[in-house]
């Protein structure tokens, strides 16, 4: 059975996993009436991909004797100044999840239980991943600065870069 700590702060990450989902969303169509249609694709991959994180949560509370909570949805941020706005703002924000996955982390030391101790090194896994993407692309945009034909490079090759950083990892 899971301890009612565990199980508030698993219930709370469901619901980040789900704002990450629409925040992602959010910025795909932001991209798609932008014109920037790869990255549009790559976001909207992305958003699809938080929505498994917040499933899979719910699966393991269920499993384990507790009760998800699906919580409501949040209106996420709907506009940006260009892509660089947008990916500065996954990098923050994938961070902050970094954090709030390693304080479930402690809180399972805390509390012995080290089953889902063992479940969340997958998202900690992934949270390596995901900023090092963000990081990545990042980069990327801040070489190509105000070139629009390096824009038009980088909108066509996005999604490739997600397909390499999956087969790496
Ligand atoms: Fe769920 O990894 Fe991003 O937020």
């Amino acid at each position: 059975m899971i301890k009612d700590k565990i199980l508030d702060a698993l219930n709370k990450q469901i619901k980040l996993e789900g704002d990450s989902s629409q925040l992602y969303l959010a910025m795909a169509s932001w991209a798609e009436v932008k014109g920037l249609e790869g990255s549009a694709n790559f976001l909207y991959a992305h958003a699809d991909e938080e929505r498994t994180h917040m499933l899979k949560l719910v699966k393991f509370i269920n499993e384990r004797g507790g009760k998800a909570f699906v919580p409501q949805i949040e209106e996420p941020k709907q506009d940006f100044a260009s892509l660089k706005d947008v990916f500065t703002a996954i990098l923050n924000h994938e961070i902050f999840v970094s954090e709030s996955i390693n304080d479930i982390v402690g809180l399972t030391l805390e509390e012995r239980d080290y089953t889902t101790h063992n479940f969340m090194q997958w998202y900690v896994s992934e949270q390596i991943e995901e900023e090092r993407l963000a990081r990545t692309i990042l980069d990327k945009l801040n070489m190509i600065g105000e070139d629009k034909g390096g824009l038009y490079l980088f909108d066509r090759d996005i999604v490739s870069m997600d397909v390499a950083a999956n087969t790496t990892a």
